[in-house]
């Protein structure tokens, strides 16, 4: 949403000379995200095809991977071990110049442009960071904002503005513009809290300059009071005290980074790295003991956009309809984790790459951590008491493997997580905290307010606005095999007709298999129905369908009207999932481009040919939703809320693929470290590592 930016801290820029020790010394991997010395060729190459008095105008919007087209990558994958040619590398670029989009593709390994078009539908690309920097200084030399903070009483040298997507409104002509807001930082550095209501401040983004000012009225700024979240800063009485734990691998990660690919335990998949997405996991397949071979289940998974519409018609506030991945870059947004807070210490970091306005490379580092998580979970349990003289039981702890990477979109962090199970679930996570974007208001308890303010009254002056959450996930699922179908397996209540039972009745399951894109729009709880998408060419030794289910998570439908702006534009959150052929050019449920996107680019539109989707190479859309009436505890800073879906098998393989022949190198348990191993039959040369759980004393 809103975005305040110093980048300098954060960001360190890198030279084409730098050794980039993790990416560069591996051999290419066709899926790898683009490497500093790569975003400088791509510069190089396209501004040689600008006229010179004008190549330094160009502003790079977005420069990522051209993925090579699936074909090529499994074929490529298949061969890999035998031959060490990769497919040509390709970028995909959006630059704006002279008021245009471009669209550039360009070739790395022939140093050459493939293609360069003008952009002429609706919509606008990714904003970049510097643009935005400057922008959200405008206001505060720009003499009617200064007029309207003196009136306020306010010191300008406390003011600090944001920059915010417009949306769209119906209009005919839509100016590349942005919106600004800005909060007052006297005494406190929780600026989100402090709005400064009643201004309407519009930016050409062509020019950079203000195009359009307002200032309706005035309303107390919050006070700064109980805001403070910073724990240096804090003043008794302090809560009770927490004891940390840390987990150390002592015979280090029980899993391997080679180049972007990761293995752990039967897992192996590819991460990469998008300005837009954030992670993308690619590849992801598990090994299976009977058959020993590695079957894939995920060809690729990434978040594909998210979408945070407000629900305050006012007009200061009717606009905030935001599509944070589409508009301000999920990935862009990653912040570096920090050790032991963000990951706990047994974590592996990453870095990744993007290219800035100019097109030259930054680095984020550590925008990944990597760790095996031992959450004090049961992955599976039995105590057997029946049997005479013999107790026997059997545990075995859960131990995951999470890739974890946090986006900071203005006031809201997201914590996103891919999370592997040994018995191979992928869970995927995320978790929303940060600071509310509230809105300034002169009321002090709800006993003042008669009409709607759209929200809650979580301080004096401060209304926490209603809105949600819409993550919208890209999952091209390839189980066991590109060619799959996705099956309803519905939950079916039947009469007992056979009267020598005493039963009257019984559920049991009915399968549908959707054959069009119609078919496999679905809402989710309305009736009980289990989610498979099966290989239809292929069968349990028992002849089961090969298939893994999608477990939902938290279930949110849009509230709005279905011919509101904000849900013609983000009208692919009106079912929780959909399913459409893979084309590679369809990535972005939003649009390719979602500033000010008219809705004529989403999946609900791509979806209307409903085409085949029965035994074809098939990709899920799913949307995990979030609702958000803001509460009191949600201020100053809200706990994380969390949300979750589950790729579970389901008859992909012959039984539970840890049931046996696993083994636990340390365990241990009830605050005193104890070993012991769970012997096993070893037959994978990996194992689950060793973890020591420390606990630290309480002094108190
Ligand atoms: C390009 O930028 C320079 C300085 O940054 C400016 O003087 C010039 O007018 C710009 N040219 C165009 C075509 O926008
Ligand atoms: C505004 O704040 C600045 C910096 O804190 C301070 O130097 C200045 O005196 C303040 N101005 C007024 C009018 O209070
Ligand atoms: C700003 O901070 C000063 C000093 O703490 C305080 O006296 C003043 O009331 C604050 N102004 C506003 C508008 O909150
Ligand atoms: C009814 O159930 C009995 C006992 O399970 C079975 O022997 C009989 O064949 C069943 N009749 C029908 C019509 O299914
Ligand atoms: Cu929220």
């Amino acid at each position: 949403m809103g975005l305040i930016l110093n980048l300098k801290p954060l960001f360190l820029l890198i030279s084409f000379f730098t050794t980039v020790s993790l990416i560069s010394c591996h051999q290419h991997h066709p899926l790898d995200p683009l490497t500093p010395s790569e975003f400088v060729l791509v510069r190089t190459i396209i501004q040689k095809s600008y006229p010179t008095a004008s190549k330094y105008n160009l502003t790079f919007q977005y420069v990522g991977l051209d993925e090579p087209d699936k074909q090529t990558i499994l074929s490529w994958q298949s061969k890999a071990k035998h031959s060490t040619k990769t497919p040509p590398r390709r970028a995909f670029v959006i630059t704006r110049f002279d008021k245009q989009t471009y669209e550039i593709i360009v070739d790395l390994s022939t140093s050459s442009l493939v293609s360069k078009k003008v952009y002429q539908g609706h919509g606008y690309p990714l904003m970049t960071l510097e643009e935005q920097v400057v922008a959200a200084q405008l206001p505060l030399t720009y003499p009617p904002f200064i007029q309207s903070i003196e009136k306020r009483g306010l010191n300008i040298s406390k003011v600090v503005c944001s920059t915010f997507s417009v949306g769209w409104f119906g209009e005919q002509r839509s100016e590349r513009v942005l919106k600004i807001l800005c909060f007052y930082t006297n005494e406190t550095v929780n600026l989100y809290v402090i709005p400064i209501e009643g201004i309407t401040v519009v930016v050409d983004l062509n020019e950079l300059k203000i195009v359009e000012y307002h200032d309706r009225f005035i309303v107390p700024v919050p006070k700064a009071e109980g805001t403070e979240y910073r724990l240096s800063k804090l003043k008794p009485p302090f809560g009770p005290r927490l004891n940390s734990v840390q987990a150390v691998s002592p015979d280090g990660p029980g899993f391997k980074i080679d180049g972007h690919t990761i293995r752990w335990a039967n897992w192996e998949f590819h991460l990469g790295y998008d300005p837009r997405a954030g992670p993308i996991i690619s590849l992801a397949s598990i090994y299976d003991l009977e058959k020993q071979k590695y079957r894939r289940v995920l060809y690729r998974g990434y978040l594909s956009e998210l979408f945070v519409p407000y629900s305050d018609p006012t007009e200061e506030w009717y606009y905030k309809t935001f599509f944070d991945c589409g508009e301000f870059g999920c990935g862009l947004l990653a912040v570096p984790l920090e050790p032991l807070t963000d990951c706990p210490a047994n974590a592996v970091f990453l870095d990744a790459y993007y290219a800035k306005q100019d097109g030259e490379p930054v680095k984020i580092s550590n925008t990944f951590c990597v760790f095996e998580k031992h959450a004090g979970e049961i992955l599976w349990r039995h105590t057997e008491i029946s049997i005479p003289g013999e107790t026997i039981r059997e545990v075995r702890p859960e131990v995951s493997l999470v890739v974890r990477m946090v986006s900071t979109v203005g006031n809201y962090d997201y914590i996103l997580d891919w999370e592997f199970k040994p018995t191979g679930s992928i869970k995927v996570k995320v978790g929303l905290t940060g600071i509310l974007e509230v809105k300034g208001d002169k009321f002090t308890h709800t006993n003042q307010i008669e009409e709607d303010v759209y929200g809650t009254l979580l301080a004096d002056n401060t209304i926490g606005v209603n809105h949600d959450h819409f993550l919208t996930y890209y999952l091209d699922l390839d189980v066991d095999g590109e060619a799959n179908s996705l099956v309803k397996r519905n939950l079916v209540t039947k009469p007992n007709s056979n009267h020598t039972s005493p039963r009257k009745s019984y559920w049991t399951v009915s399968t549908e298999t959707a054959k069009t894109e119609s078919d496999a729009r679905i809402k989710m709880g309305l009736k009980p129905s289990e989610l498979v998408v099966i290989n239809p060419n292929k069968k349990t030794k028992l002849g089961n369908d090969i298939g893994y289910r999608l477990l939902p998570g938290s279930i949110s439908s849009p509230l709005l009207f279905e011919d509101d702006y904000p849900q013609i534009r983000g009208a692919f959150t009106k079912y929780n999932l959909w399913v459409t052929p893979y084309y590679k050019s369809e990535k972005w449920a939003g649009g390719q481009y979602a500033d000010q996107s008219r809705g004529d680019d989403t999946l609900a539109v791509w979806s209307l040919r409903n085409r085949g989707i029965e035994n074809k190479d098939i990709v899920l859309w799913y949307t995990l939703g979030f609702h958000h009436s803001p509460c009191q505890e949600d201020f100053p800073v809200m706990p994380t809320l969390s949300g979750e879906f589950e790729l579970r098998p389901a008859n992909f393989f012959d039984r539970n693929p840890h049931s046996a022949a696993w083994q636990y190198s340390g365990v241990s348990g009830g605050g005193v470290i104890r070993w012991f191993t769970v012997y096993g039959v070893m037959m994978l040369s990996r194992s689950v590592s060793s973890t020591v759980i420390s606990v630290a004393a309480n002094s108190s």
